[in-house]
């Protein structure tokens, strides 16, 4: 059957009309069905061993657009909606998305899947469905406002099973019910994203907003996804959810083993599990527990195989992320695994001395990094820089224990969706220009160099980010009512909120631009900053930064002064199909993390991909992309780790001497809570903010402000230079294929799973 009679046939099935007479919203669900159609046909990809990638979070965005493009059907089905008088894009625009991840690591987790089975290997994902996923955003007097987000309907992506498993906790007995999604690779085969979800589960628990009661677990424990931060109910609930997670992984993992009559003795061999930070560190124990309990395996047996199995990434290294439970709380929720937790910690007890290096501490916390470390075969960290970190500093006593078991992997990117999806006009550009192998192969956009003196060539990608610009221009004026100039400089931060990112020196940039405007400095092309972050609600300081940057960009953008020359926009719900409109209209990438806070970044590597050049410290791949690009393609500036890990160890970073020697920096830094600000914002929230940088300041804005101030200036002027500016886009564009998460996942099945 043709593409055009299937929806015929799937439109008449459900609305009885052909296309040209259905709604968008009605062609929506017919293409949905006729996608789910399309991916039942084809092949599941299978294999001797098989890897499962744990995560807490699948930020996996918006699916229609990829889904087509990987069936390779979006041409053909835009050309025959086109036909029928109808916009695939604006069909595209009325599905929800869902909103399983909080940021970098979920959206990871989510270019893997799409790797993995591009590169035709056998690996699903094992999650949890939340109902309402990570909060949405709502600006109401300059502050965040968190309500829930309601992304599942009817018809949607994901597919009951039938599949039902039974978990037990300390105090309660729950029953699960799986629904998987379709992964489908680029011209390739089929594997799932497998979502657990509560059979229980009620929706009406939560009351306004995003508030509910977090004790009634069996109703609650699938609604919401925890915004990187709790109180102690929260931490109880969150134990609850890791735990039904890799409950229900191990059951699905050990079932689809025993269907191919595997030997359980032997799961290394047919089995890979990526644990995808700590948070499904318990599916260690939990398969210890199964093994010993229910298939007669010895102790040493199972912590054997186990440890085979198992491998270990770490995306951060800050401390207050790294996962120490209570034991206290462990012995609440999962009681049946503390004796095997002890056991583990006996062992460790009786080899090693070294207090650093035990699972329970004396505080009787465990540390779930240690679980991993100790009984996991690989550890990964996941750009160059913060591997050697890992093994240098953050995690060195292990380091010295287990040498062979740390390795780097380098984040990548799905490119079918940060170039194919959302940036159609570069990628067909590319393939008129290199030829169509770099979508199987991402080195081959290195063939672009070629072309660097080719006026036509780079004339052809200004104008095509120009007409990004224009897009986003449109959109963000029918979503935020701002209208932006499409001939700035178009200088975007998207990414959690959080103080190591740095948010708030950007703001510190933009009232020194401001100031310097207002003294009769104008800028030779206007700049537009547009942001894009939300805020964990507990989180006070990054709610303050917020409500910095929405306070600024009311007195930037309507002082008739200033705002023909800059404009600041802070976009709501920021979320990955924003990101996917922001992105390729992007010519400044902010990337200005305090060196050594940032484990990579995957932001970054999607801006250069679309032409943007990145302005950052020497922080996780930032480095790599600077080694790629070379000094002339790239604005770093800043303090590098080296020298902030050495004030953190001497604890002799003083932001007050900053402020004070520098008449710059105290002029930005008290405009905070100057008379301007006053007037629009709240007095707690500046104020907060203002004695936070004063008196704290933990991740030393003030130590770099000034040479990320002279950094940007650069930039700015190096943009008059059109030439040299294109150029500089072409030479990122080039170097980008390195950052194909293609890489990255046949690296980790080299080195780690060995598919
Ligand atoms: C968790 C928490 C929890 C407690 C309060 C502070 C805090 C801050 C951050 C996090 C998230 C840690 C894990 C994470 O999302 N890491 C990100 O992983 C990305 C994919 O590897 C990587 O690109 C980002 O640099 C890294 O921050």
């Amino acid at each position: 059957m043709s593409l055009e009679q299937q929806l015929n046939t799937i439109t008449g099935r459900i609305y009885g009309k052909n296309i040209s007479a259905c709604t968008h919203v009605q062609l929506y669900a017919g293409i949905l069905q006729l996608v789910k159609e399309r991916m039942a046909q084809a092949r599941a990809i299978t294999g001797d061993k098989k890897v499962y990638y744990i995560s807490m979070e699948f930020l996996i965005g918006k699916l229609l657009s990829n889904n087509l493009i990987n069936l390779g059907i979006y041409d053909e089905l835009e050309r025959i909606l086109a036909e029928n008088g109808k916009s695939l894009a604006e069909i595209e625009e009325i599905e929800p998305e869902p909103s399983l991840g909080n940021g970098g690591l979920g959206r990871l987790a989510a270019c893997f899947l799409d790797s993995i089975a591009t590169l035709g290997l056998p690996g699903d994902g094992i999650g949890i469905n939340y109902h309402f996923g990570l909060f949405k955003q709502v600006f109401r007097d300059h502050l965040q406002q968190a309500e829930r987000n309601e992304w599942i309907e009817k018809a949607s992506w994901l597919e009951k099973t039938g599949t039902k498993f039974e978990v037990a906790f300390g105090d309660k007995k729950v029953t699960s019910v799986l629904y998987d999604i379709d992964v489908i690779g680029y011209e390739n085969g089929v594997n799932k994203l497998h979502l657990f979800d509560l059979e229980s589960v009620d929706e009406s628990l939560v009351r306004d907003g995003i508030t509910f009661d977090k004790t009634e677990v069996e109703k609650n424990l699938t609604l919401f996804l925890y915004p990187d931060d709790s109180d102690e109910a929260g931490n109880l609930l969150r134990i609850y959810q890791e735990y039904f997670m890799v409950c229900n992984g191990a059951q699905l993992i050990i079932r689809e083993m025993k269907e191919k009559h595997q030997d359980l003795h032997k799961m290394n061999e047919y089995v890979a599990i990526q644990i995808n930070d700590t948070h499904p560190t318990l599916v260690i124990p939990e398969l210890i527990r199964i093994l010993t309990w229910e298939e007669d395996f010895t102790m040493d047996d199972a912590i054997d195989v186990v440890s085979k199995t198992c491998a270990y990434t770490n995306h951060t290294i800050l401390a207050e992320a790294l996962e120490k439970w209570p034991l206290s709380y462990l012995e609440q929720v999962v009681p049946q695994l503390v004796p095997i937790i002890k056991e583990l910690n006996a062992r460790i007890k009786k080899k090693y001395d070294d207090e650093k290096v035990q699972i329970i501490d004396r505080d009787k916390r465990v540390h779930m990094a240690h679980i991993d470390i100790h009984y996991g075969y690989s550890v990964n960290g996941v750009a160059a820089i913060h591997t050697e970190i890992l093994k240098n500093t953050e995690l060195n006593h292990f380091y010295k224990l287990y040498p062979q078991k740390f390795n780097n992997k380098t984040n990548g990117i799905t490119f079918r969706r940060w170039l194919l999806s959302c940036n159609r006009e570069l990628a067909s550009f590319l393939t008129d220009t290199i030829g169509e192998g770099y979508k199987k192969n991402a080195d081959e956009l290195e063939k672009l160099l070629e072309m660097i003196d080719d006026q036509t060539v780079l004339d052809r990608l200004a104008e095509i980010k120009r007409g990004k610009k224009a897009e986003l221009a449109a959109y963000i004026r029918e979503k935020e009512g701002v209208e932006l100039d499409v001939n700035s400089i178009f200088d975007i931060q998207i990414k959690r909120l959080h103080e190591y990112k740095r948010q708030q020196m950007n703001a510190l940039y933009i009232i020194h631009k401001y100031l310097e405007i207002k003294g009769g400095k104008k800028p030779s092309t206007p700049i537009t900053f547009l942001f894009g972050a939300k805020a964990a609600p507990a989180y006070v300081i990054a709610q303050d930064i917020i409500h910095l940057l929405l306070v600024l960009s009311e007195i930037v953008n309507n002082d008739p002064e200033v705002s023909p020359y800059m404009k600041v926009v802070m976009v709501e719900n920021y979320n990955v199909s924003y990101a996917e409109k922001l992105i390729p209209a992007c010519d400044i990438s902010e990337q200005i993390s305090l060196a050594s806070k940032e484990a990579s970044g995957t932001g970054n590597m999607k801006f250069m991909l679309n032409g943007a050049v990145t302005l950052g410290t020497s922080d996780g791949a930032n480095v790599e992309i600077h080694e790629l690009v070379g000094d002339d393609n790239i604005y770093i500036f800043g303090k590098d780790s080296d020298t902030v890990i050495g004030h953190y160890v001497k604890a002799d970073y003083v932001s007050r001497d900053y402020y004070e020697n520098s008449p710059v920096i105290k002029e930005a830094v008290d405009f905070i809570v100057g008379e301007q600000t006053m007037k629009i914002g709240h007095k707690e929230n500046l104020e907060r903010l203002y004695k936070e940088l004063l008196n704290k300041d933990w991740f030393m804005t003030l130590l770099d402000l000034e040479d990320y101030i002279a950094a940007k200036e650069r930039a700015f002027a190096d943009y008059e230079d059109q030439q040299k500016w294109k150029k500089m886009m072409l030479v990122n564009i080039a170097k980008a294929g390195f950052f194909s998460s293609d890489r990255t996942i046949a690296e980790y099945n080299r080195d780690i799973w060995k598919l």
